[in-house]
């Protein structure tokens, strides 16, 4: 920490995070704009900011093409990616950094930076932030705040996930006294959202189905849906927490049709069956309560081979005890 502190003072920065973005992704980025007021600090994402983090101060600043970047780099920052495409196909390639800082919690980490802070403790990338940048003698400012207390907020489920510690708590709590709104926060990304929301969840609730125990639940979601509805993919966001919400349920699957024969399945788990391994398995990744991996192949044969992973993994756990985030 201490290195990288040293690190970030020297150079210009640019600052980016991983594709398909959400709210430690953003937050995270944003961090950074506003604890360096006086210094060039350009931000970067290959997908467009969600709406529900669109209340974030800053997010204009964040640029989506690669040509809006000025080029020369000598310090690059990483924040919440667990390896170098998840920025983007060709970033490294095009922008070709002297120096690179890694930042994430992902235990599948692959260290790809000169300085990695990795901590897969840490239930956000916003939460490492707030220790990185206790090490400045400036106090955090309330746009920083904000930031990261949204990214906080949002990886551990408004602090409902294991992830949630007395730590992850103790920081928000400060980052609430240096200026961040919690209320007025959670309106913003939980409670501002489009009526077409609201009809697309309509149709995922009708594919819901349940496995004969009850312990997996799953739902689809089709371009075709996405289409009726008028809705973009930032509008599913959190669809897969209503599975989890019912009682019994160990894992919950999305499947959500990309293109023809191409499908983003997303996982969830209710803190038994670590889905981080169940996600690998099937070449993606995450953490231990949420993850998630791209397949290819017709819908009924991906359902089939993920029903039999997911079952696999729910009857191996069967004896497992409560995960501790601590250990
Ligand atoms: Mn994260």
């Amino acid at each position: 920490m201490k290195k990288i502190c040293d690190e970030l003072q020297k150079a210009a920065l640019l600052v980016a995070s991983h594709k398909n973005p959400e709210g430690d992704a953003i937050g995270s980025t944003l961090a950074f704009y506003h604890t360096f007021p006086d210094k060039k600090v350009e931000l970067f994402n290959a997908d467009p900011v969600p709406y529900f983090l669109k209340f974030l101060p800053g997010v204009e600043k964040i640029r989506h093409q690669m040509n809006e970047l000025s080029g020369e780099y000598d310090l690059v920052v990483i924040v919440d990616c667990a390896n170098p495409d998840r920025v983007c196909e060709r970033f490294f390639q095009q922008i070709k950094p002297k120096f690179t800082i890694n930042i994430d919690h992902h235990e599948s980490n692959s260290y790809f930076g000169d300085l990695n802070l990795i901590d897969p403790k840490a239930s956000s990338t916003g939460e490492l932030l707030f220790q990185l940048f206790s090490c400045f003698p400036q106090k955090i400012n309330s746009q920083t705040a904000t930031c990261l207390y949204t990214a906080i907020m949002m990886d551990t489920g408004s602090f409902r996930y294991i992830n949630t510690t007395p730590r992850s708590l103790e920081i928000a709590s400060k980052l609430a006294n240096l200026g961040a709104d919690p209320a007025w926060i959670a309106r913003n990304v939980y409670e501002s959202h489009p009526p077409a929301r609201l009809i697309l969840l309509g149709m995922a609730l009708q594919t819901m189905v349940f496995s004969p125990d009850g312990k997996r639940a799953e739902m689809t979601l089709t371009k075709e849906m996405f289409q009726k509805a008028q809705a973009d993919v930032s509008f599913s966001e959190g669809f897969i927490n209503y599975l989890t919400s019912v009682a019994g349920v160990e894992v919950a699957v999305l499947f959500r049709e990309l293109d023809k024969n191409t499908y983003k399945v997303s996982f969830r788990s209710q803190g038994r069956v670590n889905v981080a391994k169940l996600a690998e398995e099937l070449g993606g990744g995450g953490h231990f309560q949420a993850s998630g991996t791209t397949l290819k192949g017709s819908l009924d044969d991906i359902k089939k081979l993920v029903r039999q992973k997911v079952d696999e993994l729910i009857a191996q756990s069967k004896n497992a005890s409560q995960r501790s985030y601590s250990n």
